[in-house]
């Protein structure tokens, strides 16, 4: 049986490339799997049969070491090893539990949370961030979390509500000892109770009276709202292949990226047109605005410090998904190289988007209507407070859409009640607050439109002067900026220019002799408001534009680079584009950096309502015409 080359890693494969690293480079104990995914064939490679290869990566906790290593499982040999210097790859989740043993037997954390009159233990919670970079003093070379800590009032509490403000323990995870117990002072914990689940909200169980905001009983008057497919859905799955409607596409993941896609293309008249030949998220950068101890150390890139795939959640029907579901199981590795399978981690399914095209003739009295549908795959994944949604959406019209779903529980700090409220976050309850945020997320995009040679245009709408070609001064035209390479594809947003970006094939001409194209059309943006030489500065410059483009390389795939963890400076795209290589008619890969900017409400508290950011792809001349122009009359029986 062959196996496509783009098919995620079975549990087998995993279990093989841990067997043979560990046979031939006779690893012991000390090394750890943080991640092993595929080793993606290249765009070239794929034209022909190309080997079944690992790409691994190694901590070694008594070298302090990095290494990646490529396994290839065809010839069942090590094909490459390679140290990393000064590399801290993203946790493995035994680091954080390690961590967490560690934090409670320090006698200096215990004495710190005595001086807060905590000494129930078992009650304190102990979340762990990244360090990021402070500055100079820290060595990147020491493998560090830091921690943030919480305690709880019962053991299902929200302990959120509950923060210590202003004590961090920084642990070492190669010699799993505490480095460090910074406190800056005792602040009073919090004490109002503010819990999502219900029998807590209501007081229904013992201890835990009020709750702000609370409700006496849920809402009883919402009758099923049923969705049912009893012919089953549009769509057929052959392993990670679907087939939906005139869309082809392949699913996959990574440890890293969570949720991928691969070789997205549209049936067109009976022929397969190439629009994506692979859209991943490369990095999630979440920089927080106060300068408070505890506040202004929190700077995650979750995406190059942790991964979404082992934050990804098992998903539950009548839950997050309605109708006409299927499943996909995600495989990834333990930190002993042996595979873990997160069951249900992906969602397919369909939906109805109300009406995609509609006309009365108001002459004839004659009706038209076709109901748009989408397919949507979609994960979820819990990072510490926050739980993130990723939807790729396909439209019956040929549109795509990316959309980034925040819920969860929004950061918090404390602050003496004596003093004043913090001028840069939100007050929730008395002595606490959520801190000011962002969260940038950065898609990358291998846009391959009707073939792999693309240009890339900035569309601007801009007035006509008034003259002689205006006389009525109305006129304003769509004006097309080539983005001829590296150096001037870094771009920002400006929606009342209307703006947004083709990605176009000159080769390919639709029937009114225009290149074929799709466009980028960004949603609700924003750009960081940190300084120059602010963490975020230093360290994620590629928040600081909306669209990047480069000259495709398998080796440049993450906005923030491969290591950005403690890491004091920047990588990834402002490095990329350095080179200044030529786009135009190239294979070029689109970035995309988009910002939800979070001035936290008090409606976010205790849990947050779903807000959604991100950005649509859409056909520019691709189809000759209203590519849903075919749909069938909705039935009326
Ligand atoms: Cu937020």
């Amino acid at each position: 049986m062959s196996i496509h080359p783009l098919e995620p890693l079975s549990a087998d494969e995993i279990t093989a490339t841990s067997a043979i690293l560990i046979r031939d480079k006779g690893l012991g104990k000390s090394v750890r799997f943080l991640s092993v995914e595929l080793h993606e064939p290249t765009k070239q490679a794929l034209l022909a049969t190309p080997d079944r290869e690992t790409f691994v990566v190694l901590r070694d906790r008594a070298e302090r070491t990095t290494i990646e290593a490529i396994v290839s499982l065809t010839r069942d040999s090590v094909r490459s090893w390679r140290e990393i210097p000064h590399a801290q790859p993203g946790y493995a989740r035994d680091e954080f539990a390690e961590a967490d043993d560690v934090v409670r037997a320090d006698p200096e954390f215990v004495a710190a949370m005595r001086r807060r009159g905590v000494t129930d233990l078992s009650l304190v919670s102990v979340d762990m961030w990244a360090p990021g970079n402070t500055g100079p003093a820290e060595d990147p070379g020491r493998r560090l979390m830091r921690t943030q800590v919480y305690v709880r009032s019962g053991k299902y509490d929200n302990r959120y509500a509950h923060p210590v403000e202003g004590l961090m323990v920084l642990v070492d995870l190669d010699e799993m000892v505490v480095v460090e117990v910074e406190d800056h002072g005792v602040v009073p914990v919090p004490a109002t109770l503010a819990n999502y689940i219900p029998e807590l909200v209501t007081g229904e169980i013992d201890g835990y009276a009020g709750n702000v905001p609370a409700f006496d009983e849920v809402r009883g008057d919402l009758r099923p709202l049923a969705i049912t497919q009893p012919d089953g859905p549009s769509f057929t799955l052959d392993g990670h292949a679907i087939e939906w409607q005139k869309w082809r596409l392949r699913v996959g993941y990574s440890p890293r990226e969570g949720l991928l896609l691969h070789q997205v293309g549209y049936v067109d008249q009976g022929r397969l047109r190439p629009i994506l030949h692979r859209a991943s998220i490369s990095e999630l950068y979440v920089p927080y605005g106060d300068p408070n101890p505890s506040q202004r150390v929190k700077n995650a890139f979750d995406i190059g410090e942790g991964g979404i795939g082992p934050w990804l959640v098992p998903l539950m029907l009548d839950c997050d998904c309605l109708g006409e579901i299927r499943y996909l199981d995600v495989v990834l590795s333990d930190d002993d190289g042996d595979p873990v399978t997160l069951p249900n981690a992906i969602c397919l399914h369909e939906e109805d988007y109300g009406i995609v095209w509609k006309h009365v003739d108001g002459n004839l009295g004659h009706m038209e209507t076709r109901r748009q549908r989408r397919l949507v795959v979609s994960c979820w994944a819990t990072a510490n407070n926050y739980d993130y949604g990723f939807f790729w959406y396909f439209y019956v019209d040929g549109t795509i859409e990316f959309e980034v779903k925040l819920t969860g529980i929004v950061s918090t700090g404390a602050f003496p009640t004596t003093g004043t409220t913090p001028e840069c976050g939100t007050q929730l309850a008395p002595g606490l607050y959520a801190p000011n945020h962002q969260h940038f997320f950065n898609v990358r995009l291998d846009m391959c439109v009707d073939g792999e040679r693309n240009s890339v245009y900035e569309v601007d709408s801009v007035a006509l002067p008034t003259g002689p070609d205006n006389p009525g001064g109305n006129a304003w035209r769509a004006q097309k900026t080539l983005l001829a390479n590296e150096s001037v594809a870094q771009r920002t947003v400006d929606p009342l220019a209307g703006r947004y970006w083709t990605v176009v094939n000159r080769a390919v001409r639709n029937h009114v002799g225009q290149p074929v194209g799709y466009k980028l059309m960004p949603g609700d943006n924003i750009l960081p408001l940190a300084h120059e030489g602010s963490q975020n500065h230093r360290r994620a410059g590629f928040t600081y534009r909306h669209l990047w483009v480069t000259a495709y390389d398998p080796a440049e795939r993450y906005a923030a680079g491969d290591y950005p963890n403690q890491r004091p400076d920047d990588d990834g795209l402002p490095r990329y584009v350095k080179a200044n290589r030529p786009l135009d008619d190239a294979d070029v890969v689109v970035w995309y950096t988009f910002g939800a900017h979070h001035v936290p409400r008090l409606e976010d508290w205790p849990v947050m309502p779903v807000s959604s950011v991100g950005f649509h792809l859409k056909p520019v001349g691709f189809f000759d015409g209203n590519p849903a122009l075919d749909l069938p009359r909705p039935s009326h029986e």
